[in-house]
């Protein structure tokens, strides 16, 4: 693997997503941090792109670097790999976390407590990541889902009354994974009663309009390390629901026939 240089070949880019994600300012950080990287640049566009470059790579067999995450539809598709991350730029492992407005609890306390129980594993999320990915609409994806985990559904529900058009706002950002997870609880509060709102945003106005107050929450809280600086910023002024998945991650993630294994692999 020492001998293989990929960096002309794609021209020393790294497929980012949005400009505002986490792990593309991780990307960013770990250019500046290994020696190695140095004149890689990390390209910004969407997650929508990023896929589509990822799958006409993998079609032709060229080489790819995308800023990646677990879970993703995508590594059941594909044969992916985690380049290793010696320095640990990237963290370790991740929860999802829910964050919701202060003053939810007195206020909607329904709505609260749906947020605080929602619980879900990784296969459950990239059960539903899978279905919209093979065309189905989110939002009937996530009914189906609902339909067929009636029991994790109800541990959500359980202690809550049903509502009369009581509002909610959920923001999100367009990430596949959260795609899934906010049209799910979207439809479980649709189905006790709520008029939910999905409100699609960059990550930074994201965690501000919870911060602010001006939104309900989201489910969308990547940490310790992805939005930790987000996290630290807006703290104070957003309560903490809590994990609702255990076990994600970020990083760079490369085709499995490419003849890498570390980032330290890879040659300025
Ligand atoms: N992601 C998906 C987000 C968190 C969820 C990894 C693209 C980020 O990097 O901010």
């Amino acid at each position: 693997s020492e001998e293989v240089n990929y960096g002309e070949e794609m021209s020393y880019e790294i497929t980012g997503i949005e400009a505002g994600a986490g792990v593309v300012k991780a990307a960013q950080s770990a250019v500046e941090e290994y020696e190695n990287l140095a004149g890689w640049e990390v390209s910004t566009s969407s997650s929508g792109a990023m896929a589509t470059a990822l799958g006409q790579a993998v079609e032709n067999e060229e080489p790819i670097i995308v800023t990646g995450w677990t879970p993703h539809w995508k590594f059941a598709k594909y044969d992916l790999k985690y380049l290793e991350d010696p320095k640990e730029v990237f963290g370790g492992e991740e929860q999802i976390k829910t964050m919701v407005r202060k003053g939810l609890k007195e206020e909607k306390p329904n709505a609260y407590k749906i947020l605080d129980q929602f619980n879900w594993t990784a296969a459950d999320m990239e059960e539903v990541m899978l279905e919209i990915n093979d065309g189905a609409e989110p939002a009937e994806a996530a009914k189906n889902w609902i339909e067929n985990n009636q029991e994790a559904v109800s541990s959500w529900t359980e202690g809550t009354e049903e509502v009369d058009g009581t509002e909610v706002e959920l923001v999100f950002v367009n990430w596949d994974s959260e795609i899934a997870s906010t049209n799910v609880v979207a439809e479980v509060m649709k189905q006790q009663g709520f008029n939910v709102t999905i409100t699609p945003l960059d990550n930074g106005p994201m965690w501000e309009s919870v911060s602010e107050g001006e939104v309900t929450g989201m489910v969308a809280a990547w940490l310790p390390a992805t939005h930790g600086d987000l996290y630290e910023q807006h703290k104070d002024n957003l309560e903490d629901l809590g994990a609702n998945l255990e076990g994600a991650r970020v990083g760079l993630v490369v085709p499995k026939y490419m003849e890498v294994d570390s980032i330290e692999d890879l040659k300025p």
